[in-house]
């Protein structure tokens, strides 16, 4: 076999483990993973090269049914729009579940052009494995994929399972990228993102939905990264809730950022973070594209 080499589309609704499996396959932390439905935005490239292959995978955000928000129809496009520009697509829903939004990715997948693999994702919640075979059954009917696998995105061995299914598809060509390279994004970009995985993480459902983070500096000091970012909010309400109590909660926010941007860094991290209410900046595209939303 020649090189092969090529984009993999993660696609799916909400909250199915898109993120989740993009990080196991590339074998490291890119995108950005929480219970939370919609905590992707952003198309994102998690890039596996070895020397027989490359892999690049297109993380994007959950296609959902959405409101007339801008940020929600930019969404839904990132994630449609990639669709067509791929060489294979892995299509993820959850095993015991289907929800409308899984019929109107369906809706898309009947126009795929590309082999779509359909994998069952989150199988390590069921009893017993053949738990899924109803299921599979039930999507079986509705659809057919080029492959269907079950898994786990927790799980080595399944994910080196769909490691294997994805070369029997991807095409034999040289590298796109430079070997080195793990993402078509900037690292501030990465830098805003941990930060806002664990603004996701923490603030639950009391969580100001429309939060963003801008990273405003990031400058080099000897071997020290210093970093000051705004989480930019909707309302004062929704700012006190990032501060907390005592502005406890922000000092919880920013330490656990610091320490996994000092692991994706690979050097020690000054953080330093701060509120500001801006509003409306999520249904204005104006506000968007000041924000780096194309
Ligand atoms: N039990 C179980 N949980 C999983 C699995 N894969 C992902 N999850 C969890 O499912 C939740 C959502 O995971 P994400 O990877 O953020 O999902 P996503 O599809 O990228 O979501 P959006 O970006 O919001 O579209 C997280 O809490 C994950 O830990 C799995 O195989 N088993
Ligand atoms: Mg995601």
């Amino acid at each position: 076999m020649n090189h092969q080499a090529g984009f993999i589309a993660v696609i799916g609704r909400p909250n199915v483990g898109k993120s989740t499996l993009t990080n196991e396959l590339i074998g490291q932390k890119l995108s950005i993973t929480s219970h939370r439905p919609q905590t992707t935005r952003h198309r994102i490239h998690a890039i596996d090269t070895t020397d027989d292959y490359q892999m690049v995978f297109v993380d994007t955000p959950g296609m959902h049914m959405g409101n007339a928000k801008a940020i929600n129809a930019y969404m839904n496009r990132a994630a449609s729009s990639t669709i067509n520009d791929v060489d294979i697509i892995l299509w993820l829903v959850e095993v015991g579940k289907w929800t409308k939004e899984d019929a109107r990715v369906l809706g898309h997948m009947r126009k795929a052009e590309v082999p779509v693999i359909l994998c069952v994702n989150k199988i390590d919640k069921l009893k017993s494995n053949h738990e899924v075979l109803p299921f599979l059954k039930k999507i079986g009917e509705k659809y057919q994929p080029s492959a269907l696998f079950p898994l786990s995105a927790f799980k080595k061995n399944d994910t080196n399972a769909l490691r294997r299914l994805i070369l029997k598809y991807l095409p034999e060509q040289e590298n796109i990228f430079d070997a080195d390279y793990i993402t078509d994004r900037s690292e501030k970009f990465v830098v805003a993102e941990f930060i806002r995985e664990k603004l996701m993480r923490h603030l639950e459902d009391e969580l100001p939905y429309d939060l963003t983070v801008e990273i405003e500096q990031y400058e080099l000091d000897g071997k020290m990264q210093r970093i000051a970012a705004r989480i930019l909010v909707e309302k004062n309400s929704q700012k006190n809730i990032v501060i907390g109590k005592k502005g406890e909660m922000l000092k919880l926010i920013g330490t656990e950022a610091r320490q996994s941007l000092e692991d994706f860094l690979e050097r020690k991290v000054f953080l330093k973070l701060w509120v500001k209410v801006s509003t409306g900046w999520s249904d204005d595209k104006r506000a968007l594209l000041s924000l780096g939303y194309d």
